[in-house]
This record gives structure tokens, C-alpha cells and sequence, in this order.
């Protein structure tokens, strides 16, 4: 008797062993570097604001639409430079497939009239609070294709929010501050979509082996498609440069 009790014990944790093998998929990860080759770029002036509310508003404001650094050590010679690009949305099309990440609350704030952050990746049905930090009124006026494009008050220190049901990129302006501008990508799976940071670097981790897709956005330089190849327990590297006609 007791010999048959273990057998049963036996018969029931192992297949659920197995299934745990099954969810455990294998993994890789994506690195990735952003770079524009272009003749010599300057660093976009500020814009001097003459609002009439100077203690919030009446500032410098850097512009962020193209923010770039220098890559040193470049060895090609010409009159092309090449430059790391911040703020490239790297979209990874994992579909179905992957991790499915937590429920959360994104935020863009109005903080001394500058939207921040400039570029904000949001969950396709989730939910961004649109705040306002500061003590003058701002407005949140989206361009969207797919999605509703709410053209919203918000009150000092108040806020709104905002559930785009469809994937897309969606151009955020306030009207009564013309420079302010702000981008809401919208994807289906945050997890697989990345901005690259101040070095033009981006990195995907836990994408289950495969091939896929991955597209590139960046609000001045368009759009990018790629293949890429993820095998389980390495790193895939891919740079991706943007060149200008000339
Ligand atoms: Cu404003």
C-alpha cells in the first residue's frame, strides 16, 4: 500500500514538471545600435520662449526633436559623420509570442512647458495620464490615425488620461505652447519596444527564438524595417544606420 501511495505521488508531480519545461521557452536577447550618417550636425539652438507667463514658461527650451551624439574612433574617412540617435523606437513584432508584462500607468508630464518625456512607449489599451506640473494651462492635442485625436485642457496641476485602443505613433501637441511636442508610441507589447538611449543603444531581453521583425521610428529620420534572427541563450547585435541622400 504504501509503495502504490508513492507511485501516485509520483504520477502527479511529474507531469506537471513537464509542463514547466514547456513554459520555460527559450530565450534570447537584442542589442542594438542606432547611427545617422550625416555631413557635420549642429546642436539645434533653444528656443528663447517670450510667453507671456516668463516664471513658468519664459525660458530656454532645448529642442529634443533630433538628439544625437558624436561616435568617436570612427575610422571611415569622408565628408559623413556618423552620430548615436537617442529617442529611436525600436519595435520588436513579437505578436502573441513572449512575455506579457504588467498593467501600468504611463505618464506625460507638462513640467516647465516641456512635455517629459519626449518620446513615451505606451501598452495599446493602457492607460497614459496626461499631468500637467505646472501652475499655467496647457492643452494635449493628439494626432492620431487609428486612435480618437481628444484635443484636451489641462488645468494647472490637473490632468487627464487617455486608452489608445490600436497600435500606432501618435504626435502630441499643446496649442498654446506651439513648442511643445511630445510622442506617444503605442505598442502591443512594451516589453519588445525600446528607445535607444543617449548612446543610440537599445536592448530586448527574454524574445523567444525565432525570426521576426523589427521596425524603427524616429520622428525626423522615418522609418526602418529589419530581419532579425534570436537564438536561445545569445545575444543578436544589429546596428542600423539612416543616411542622408546627399
Ligand atoms: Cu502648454
Amino acid at each position: 500500500m504504501k509503495r502504490l501511495s508513492l507511485l501516485i505521488i509520483a504520477a502527479i508531480v511529474l507531469p506537471s514538471l513537464k509542463i514547466e519545461d514547456k513554459e520555460d521557452e527559450k530565450t534570447g536577447s537584442l542589442e542594438g545600435t542606432v547611427i545617422f550618417e550625416s555631413p557635420e550636425l549642429s546642436k539645434t539652438k533653444p528656443i528663447s520662449n517670450k510667453d507671456k507667463d516668463t516664471t513658468t514658461c519664459g525660458h530656454e527650451v532645448i529642442q529634443e526633436t533630433l538628439l544625437f551624439k558624436e561616435l568617436k574612433n570612427d575610422k571611415s574617412d569622408g565628408p559623413k559623420k556618423k552620430y548615436l540617435i537617442q529617442n529611436v523606437a525600436a519595435d520588436l513584432k513579437i505578436g502573441t509570442k513572449g512575455k506579457k508584462g504588467k498593467d501600468e500607468t504611463y505618464v506625460l508630464d507638462q513640467l516647465k512647458c516641456v512635455f517629459t518625456p519626449h518620446v513615451l512607449v505606451i501598452k495599446r489599451n493602457g492607460k497614459v495620464e496626461f499631468k500637467n506640473s505646472d501652475e499655467v494651462t496647457h492643452n494635449v492635442h493628439l494626432v492620431a490615425k487609428k486612435n480618437p485625436s481628444p484635443n484636451i485642457i489641462t488645468q494647472p496641476k490637473g490632468s487627464t488620461s487617455y486608452s489608445p485602443r490600436f497600435e500606432e505613433i501618435i504626435k502630441v501637441t499643446c496649442d498654446i505652447h506651439p513648442w511643445m511636442s511630445a510622442y506617444l508610441v503605442v505598442s502591443n507589447n512594451p516589453l519588445y519596444t525600446k528607445l535607444t538611449n543617449e548612446d543610440g543603444k537599445f536592448e530586448i531581453k527574454d524574445i523567444p527564438e525565432g525570426k521576426y521583425k523589427i521596425s524603427f521610428w524616429h520622428e525626423q529620420l522615418g522609418e526602418i524595417t529589419k530581419d532579425v534572427e534570436i537564438k536561445a541563450g545569445e545575444t543578436s547585435k544589429m546596428e542600423i544606420v539612416y543616411k542622408t541622400e546627399k
